[in-house]
């Protein structure tokens, strides 16, 4: 017990930023970032009234006919009937018993295992937890690829034979200021992104990197000015959403046309750029996919293609695609073709040139880094072998047994029986949420840990309340930051919430295997091993690093940084004969034998365009003229804590915010302020527009997060009432190749809305029997 009645402050961590704590009798009661941090989040103010808010889950829960019925209960009543209220005891031998009944009955293969960002903290990580538990249990299910950069996780590897220039080996921003002259940007690198890096951080330093850029010359393509970094020159070519693609053949096409492109380079670091250039020129389909063709499909100035070409030509060019641009129909393509691009200027392996994605995505892309192994819980092995690509979760859930492409294999569907959540919220990241209101019914059982009655959460059937960061000791190290932290406990557990790691050894007792889940070590314990064998390995590289006393008291470890910054594939470039890719021909595939040998209709040998399923220029667009945008929020995590009071103050009339443009608005009688009505055959939902000349014709945004709130819990297709955009987003993946989520490729229809305006009701908890 933490004890009550006295004033204290204590050092913690959100993905948004370092911060230490003053309680008072035993309550958050305000938030100062780090001291040191050069631009803290505003969001970290929203963690006081979250943390204490009436939707904490206050103790274990259990939908009322499932406690009843179990696996014969009625599943279409999830999130629709009252929960009653279990001892800890109850609540962990209901599961107990779930688990052995679906493990005997049907095998490990049916059980899996859902997460997603949950918090920072190497021992309290909801996924490692959850998973050294299952894999002690025997295994599950889990999910592969991402929902952040999937389709890159599979397409880069098969063009480069790795994922450096997506994680980690990106060229860092002080040789792009010494080096680069022009950065072209598709997607940008949205300023309200930098404020998270997955595990945290210390400083928020990208701002400071993008000041020192003074002498760059940016170009933004994209739909939204406030794409464009703050406070670089930048100019915008305001092109369609999902038309990256065609707009870089146009880009390459001049080059080719032109002469400008690099033949020594392609010839001695890249293979099959001439089975792709019939491509490009047209000789294989009769369409040159040149600067006039891409112009009309992207909506710009074909002269503004090719002006750029010439630019990017002549100077020291940096190409950068955000993540967004591949959580799109056929979202492997532009970054195949961006690669391609960069092979044509002939400046990869160079500083300052060549390519790199997810500049800004979070705030440690493109910092100089020193790979340090961080301390972090081992997960073991898991037994079952079986996966499903992560978006692909709702035709899982519908088709057991059906067959699906994925990355070359040809593979089918497991039968879940039973869903277990830590971390994740299914209803803010999966799209089509009336569709995963079908799927949901599925599964005979479905378990969540929470601390928060989430969408996801209501709608299971053993609700299990979490404790926040802010209830436990832990360690903050993530990979994208300067620092390891120290997170203090601050404050009591809430209610009766137990942490992740507590309630998988009970668990793990009643299955006979605590020993093995614990190895006897308390939470301080583990603590301190973790960070021991991490000291230990760095030592190893040459690092010293104090103590865990030491660390543990003065709450901080800077890291060393490295000796050098970094430049992408520049020791490929260097000698490519001693250092290969691990591509099979050690070269940048811009032919790919592997992937032509799929025979997919949805990804060739080389890159090419392809119309999304939804985009301004499909055939739907005239019942659905309007393109969605579904980006990360502004004033939150995802869906963290959108009953804090940072999320809340960004809403409008108690609904999500959506930007639409001016001229868009006034066709429709729409109104700054007016609550509107987004739809299309999927779905619809509420919220509170912002008429902006910012965004391009044609073009809305609704940031992702809101909690999903139908009027009629229950029912699939109700108006969700509050703006969440995954009632209208369209569940398909990219392609065969990685079926990852499309959430960019949607298209929808805005009108006023003249009813009465229903309350929010999605921060009440559910009724309690
Ligand atoms: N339309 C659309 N959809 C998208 C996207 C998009 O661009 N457009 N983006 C996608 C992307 S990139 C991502 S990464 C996903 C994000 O999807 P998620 O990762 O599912 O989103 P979060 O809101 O971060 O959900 C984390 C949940 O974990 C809970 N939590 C926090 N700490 C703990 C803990 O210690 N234990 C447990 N058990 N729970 C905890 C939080 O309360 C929250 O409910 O969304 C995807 N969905
Ligand atoms: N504040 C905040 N920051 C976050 C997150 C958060 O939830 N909140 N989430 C984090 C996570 S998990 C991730 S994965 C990253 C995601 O990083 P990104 O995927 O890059 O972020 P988004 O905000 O989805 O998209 C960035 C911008 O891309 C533009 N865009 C959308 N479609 C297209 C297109 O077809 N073409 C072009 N050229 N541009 C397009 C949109 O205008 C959008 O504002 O953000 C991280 N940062
Ligand atoms: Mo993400």
């Amino acid at each position: 017990m933490i004890t009550a009645s006295t004033k204290r402050r204590a050092q913690n961590m959100a993905h948004w930023g370092a911060f230490t704590a003053d309680v008072e009798n035993g309550r958050l009661v305000a938030i100062q970032p780090l001291k040191g941090d050069r631009r803290p989040s505003p969001m970290l103010q929203t963690i006081p009234g979250a943390v204490h808010h009436r939707c904490r889950i206050a103790q274990p829960m259990v939908r009322r006919s499932f406690l009843e019925r179990r696996e014969n209960s009625d599943r279409s009543l999830r999130g629709a009937e009252p929960f009653v209220a279990v001892s800890w005891n109850q609540a962990l031998d209901l599961v107990t018993a779930e688990l052995q009944r679906v493990k005997s009955g049907f095998g490990n293969e049916s059980i899996y295992e859902g997460s997603g960002w949950a918090s920072p903290g190497k021992l309290h990580n909801a996924k490692a937890v959850m998973s050294r538990f299952l894999n002690l249990f025997g295994g599950a299910v889990e999910p592969v690829t991402n929902y952040s950069f999937g389709a890159a996780s599979v397409i880069v590897p098969h063009i480069v034979g790795s994922m450096d220039p997506v994680l980690g080996g990106v060229t860092s921003w002080p040789i792009i200021a010494e080096h680069t002259q022009l950065f072209v940007s598709f997607g940008g690198l949205a300023p309200k992104n930098a404020q998270v890096n997955s595990g945290g951080l210390s400083d928020h330093d990208l701002h400071d990197s993008l000041k020192a850029l003074s002498r760059v010359n940016f170009v933004y393509l994209g739909p939204s000015r406030g794409d464009a970094p703050e406070g670089v020159r930048a100019e915008h070519l305001m092109i369609r959403p999902g038309t990256d693609t065609a707009v870089m053949l146009g880009l390459a096409h001049t080059l080719l046309a032109e002469g400008l492109h690099d033949r020594a380079f392609l010839a001695r670091y890249c293979t099959g750029f001439e089975r792709f250039s019939p491509y490009l020129t047209g000789a294989s389909d009769g369409q040159p996919k040149d600067a006039d063709w891409a112009g009309a499909i992207a909506g710009i100035d074909a002269d503004a293609i090719r002006g750029l070409a010439r630019r990017m030509a002549k100077s020291r060019t940096m190409l950068s695609a955000s993540w967004s641009v591949q959580r799109a129909d056929h979202g492997e393509q532009p970054y195949w073709m961006l690669t391609v691009l960069a092979a044509m200027l002939g400046q990869i392996g160079l500083p300052g040139g060549g390519f790199g994605f997810g500049y800004g995505a979070i705030n440690g892309i493109g910092r100089p880094r020193k790979p340090l192994a961080a301390p972090g819980l081992s997960t073991g092995k898991n037994p079952v072998t079986r996966t499903i690509p992560v978006a692909r979760i709702s035709d899982a859930l519908l088709n057991p047994g059906q067959e699906f492409d994925f990355n070359g294999a040809r593979r089918a569907y497991p039968d879940i029986r039973l869903m277990y959540w830590c971390g994740g919220n299914a209803f803010h990241q999966q799209q089509e949420i009336n569709k995963v209101l079908r799927a949901w019914t599925r599964p005979e059982t479905i378990i969540v840990h929470e601390p928060w009655w989430t969408p996801t959460a209501r709608r299971a059937d053993i609700v299990l309340p979490v404790t926040t960061t802010l209830e436990r000791n832990d360690i903050a190290a993530s990979a994208f930051d300067s620092a390891w932290l120290a997170m203090h406990r601050a404050i009591d557990a809430v209610g009766q919430a137990r942490s992740e790691f507590d309630i998988f050894a009970e668990l793990a007792d009643r299955l006979g295997f605590r020993e093995a889940y614990t190895e006897n070590r308390s939470e301080m314990e583990w603590l301190r091993h973790l960070y021991d064998e991490a000291i230990a390995k760095a030592a190893k590289g040459g690092d010293a690093l104090p103590d865990f006393d030491t660390f543990w008291e003065t709450g901080i470890v800077e890291l060393p940084s490295p000796a050098e910054p970094q430049v992408l594939f520049s020791k490929f470039r260097a000698d490519p004969a001693a250092n290969p890719l691990k591509t099979p021909s050690g070269r940048i595939e811009i032919y790919s034998e592997k992937i032509a040998g799929f025979g997919y209709d949805d990804c060739l040998g080389h890159p090419a365009w392809f119309a999304p399923a939804e985009w301004l220029g499909a055939p739907q667009a005239r019942d659905f003229p309007l393109h969605l945008i579904s980006n990360q929020p502004r004033t939150r995590l995802h869906s963290q804590m959108d009953a804090g009071s940072v999320s809340a103050a960004a809403k409008i009339s108690g609904r999500e915010p959506v930007r639409i443009n001016a001229t868009d608005a006034a066709t429709r009688g729409i109104k700054d302020g007016d609550i509107v009505r987004i739809f299309n055959r999927r779905g619809a939902c509420l919220a509170g527009a912002i008429l902006t000349n910012d965004l391009a014709q044609g073009v809305v945004e609704l940031s992702t997060g809101a909690w999903f709130d139908p009027e009629e819990p229950g029912i699939s297709g109700s108006l969700d009432k509050h703006g969440n955009p995954n009632v209208l987003t369209l569940d398909k993946g990219t392609s065969k190749l990685a079926q990852c989520s499309i959430a960019q490729s949607t298209l929808v229809q805005v009108e006023r809305w003249r009813g009465p305006l229903p309350p929010i009701t999605a921060y009440d908890p559910p009724a309690v029997a």
